[in-house]
């Protein structure tokens, strides 16, 4: 696989441009100065006070970020183990990453996802911090194919989903985009359908319209990718937020979302990265009610289950934002 050049756009506050001809990834989180409104008013908005149960510790969640800081309370008892490897110096379970306990870090080389930037944190979190998160008893998978800035390659990108996959993942985050698309990172999305994965990726924060020009994995085509926009507390779409009629399936929140970075102190922080989290915890909560729903029932679930918006009827495929608790009672309805 070809090396790729690092030619990343992170730009503080609101409206930073997607450079639709970049060759690498980048982390989607956009910093933006809190407001005033309740940093978890997401949560109120898809319904996690009417959902009522907590998850299941037996679904795997793959996150494809910046790492995660697995030493804080609030995460630690959902990251997942890997029950095959112990700290002492050997990758004794043979996949290429010594000591990888609780992840890798794919542009290192190491079974050490702990995260030096913060979003991926953050991200870790609004999935499945144990009192805020969306699930709060889950396992959380973790990949970090990243710099410190949010930058990576294609080809580290490809080793992260990978170690995601063969670590038993149903659903893979995954929190980065960019504009070319690599056929390799294309194909293992796609043949992990035989594995029954979802993938969810975020739309990006271009503005542009994603039917016509993508970002990549999240524009493979596959039909085990969920891809979201980002919406507002009006369920109107961000002013960042990409769209897509034809390409984008659904809406959820993205601008002023409150959480933790990995120092543990709080934060609110905007962007694509934050809607494709929530939906990977409501995702979560699905499969937690049936382990065995496949990816094209939990897909069909939580697009069935929106919260239906005049703003986002020509935006999303299914017009909506995604509502937990419908998403929940809709699971629980059908056959077990
Ligand atoms: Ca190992
Ligand atoms: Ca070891």
């Amino acid at each position: 696989m070809k090396s790729f050049r690092l030619f990343f756009i992170f730009v503080l506050g609101v409206g930073f441009s997607f450079n639709g001809f970049a060759t690498e990834i980048q982390s989607v989180g956009l910093e933006v100065l809190g407001g005033k409104q309740n940093p978890y008013w997401y949560l109120k908005q898809i319904e996690m006070d009417r959902v009522g149960f907590v998850g299941n510790p037996t679904i795997s969640v793959g996150l494809i970020s910046t790492g995660a800081n697995y030493h804080l309370d609030f995460l630690k008892p959902n990251i997942a183990i890997n029950p095959f490897e112990t700290v002492n110096g050997q990758d004794d379970d043979g996949n290429g990453y010594i000591d990888d306990v609780y992840g890798v870090n794919t542009r290192e080389n190491t079974g050490d996802p702990m995260d030096y930037h913060g979003i991926g944190t953050h991200v870790a979190g609004v999935i499945g911090h144990t009192n805020l998160g969306i699930v709060k008893q889950t396992s959380l998978l973790l990949a970090n194919p990243l710099n410190d800035q949010g930058a990576g390659s294609t080809a580290d990108l490809y080793k992260a989903l990978k170690y995601l996959i063969d670590r038993g993942a149903r659903i893979i985050d995954i929190g980065v985009g960019g504009g070319s698309r690599t056929e390799l990172v294309c194909e293992l999305i796609a043949k992990a359908k035989e594995q029954n994965i979802l993938f969810i990726a975020t739309a990006g924060n271009s503005g542009g319209n994603f039917d016509e020009e993508k970002l990549y994995p999240s524009g493979c085509g596959s039909d085990n990718i969920l891809v979201v926009a980002s919406s507002n507390e009006n369920d109107a779409l961000t002013g960042f937020s990409s769209y897509g009629p034809n390409s984008v399936h659904l809406a959820a929140p993205g601008i002023n979302i409150g959480g933790f970075n990995h120092l543990g102190e709080h934060a609110v922080l905007s962007g694509g990265s934050f809607s494709s989290a929530i939906v990977t915890g409501v995702a979560a909560l699905v499969l937690s009610v049936n382990p065995n729903f496949t990816y094209d029932q939990v897909k069909k679930i939580l697009m069935y289950s929106v919260d239906i918006s005049p703003d986002l009827k020509d935006k999303v495929i299914s017009g909506g934002r995604v509502n937990a608790y419908k998403a929940v009672r809709l699971a629980r309805s059908m056959p077990h």
